[in-house]
């Protein structure tokens, strides 16, 4: 029988920690945190992202700026907005959802924003920073997965973890997290891609698994040992005609049979999503507080 991993419950849990440090703040005449987010285009999930990211500044007690450009603006547009953020002295952090249209680099955006501003961890400058184990912002979804295994006690000491997918923003940087020597840390860590061979002789192995590929129910039974722990990133919306929005969110992970057997599991939605969303109100925080890169 396994437990359930409540993302959402911690994340709340989080955000009224946060709410109390933003009360002190207040109470201290200091600078409220204010996070800005860009959303570029009609990208129905990303719009659902940035929604809850901005309801969750109101409930901390944050200050929010959403700026909403259409599907046709430049790249010179982006890099122009992203230029006056930077520059904006009110503003703590901020960050440009992706992914972004086709016509834009997002590589060239990551790089324009400044990383003293990039709550989102994804700056070359950060994704070093937090390599080499300096002060740094963690990217959001790795950060709010570490804080998970930390808040349930999980040990991950020398377990044996197993990574599915090695994109910039979760499978890389998790399995650098993971192995350092740190707590939560200090795991061994195996990155597992697609060229990965006999990927079950991996997973089969695994005391924990993190799975973010983003391939749909991709995770079976048998695929893993009976105990392990699951930490399931995947969103996916897959057509459910008898949904009510004619589609239902799944993860990488075959939920019901692969929970038989695990100890702790994460669902979807209610997971990792939620953490995403605190871990960058706890990058605003420390970014207003001058944390990482000094005020
Ligand atoms: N720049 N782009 C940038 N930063 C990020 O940190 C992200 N990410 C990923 C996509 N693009 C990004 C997010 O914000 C994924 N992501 C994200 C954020 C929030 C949620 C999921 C992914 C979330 O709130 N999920 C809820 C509800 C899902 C739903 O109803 O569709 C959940 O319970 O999983």
């Amino acid at each position: 029988m396994s437990n359930i991993i409540d993302g959402k419950g911690l994340a709340n849990t989080i955000k009224e920690e946060i709410a109390v440090e933003v009360a002190k703040i207040r109470d201290a005449g200091g600078k409220i945190p204010h996070l800005a987010a860009v959303l570029v285009g009609e990208d129905a999930a990303s719009q659902v992202y940035v929604r809850n990211k901005v309801r969750s500044c109101e409930q901390v007690g944050f200050e929010s700026t959403m700026i909403r450009k259409d599907i046709s603006t430049t790249e010179e547009e982006l890099l122009e907005i992203v230029a006056e953020l930077n520059n904006d002295d009110e503003i703590d952090g901020f960050i440009v959802q992706l992914p972004l249209p086709k016509h834009i680099n997002e590589e060239k955006i990551t790089l324009a924003i400044d990383p003293r501003k990039d709550v989102d961890g994804f700056h070359p400058a950060n994704f070093g920073r937090m390599a080499q184990g300096l002060p740094a912002y963690l990217p959001a979804t790795p950060f709010g997965i570490m804080q998970m295994l930390d808040r349930y006690d999980i040990d991950v000491e020398g377990k044996e973890c197993v990574v599915l997918g090695r994109s910039n923003i979760v499978g890389t940087p998790i399995s650098i997290l993971l192995s350092r020597k740190a707590r939560p840390g200090n795991a061994t860590v195996s990155l597992c891609h697609s060229r990965t061979k006999d990927l079950k002789s991996h997973t089969l192995r695994a005391d924990i698994i993190i799975a973010a590929l983003g391939i749909p129910e991709f995770l079976t039974a048998d695929m893993v040992k009976e105990g392990v722990v699951i930490i399931d990133v995947g969103i996916n919306r897959v057509d459910d005609e008898n949904a009510k929005r004619g589609y239902r969110l799944t993860g990488d992970v075959k939920y019901d049979e692969v929970a038989a057997k695990a100890s702790y599991i994460t669902p979807v939605p209610g997971g990792v999503g939620p953490m995403t969303v605190t871990s960058l109100l706890m990058n605003t925080l420390k970014s207003c507080r001058g944390e990482v890169y000094g005020k």
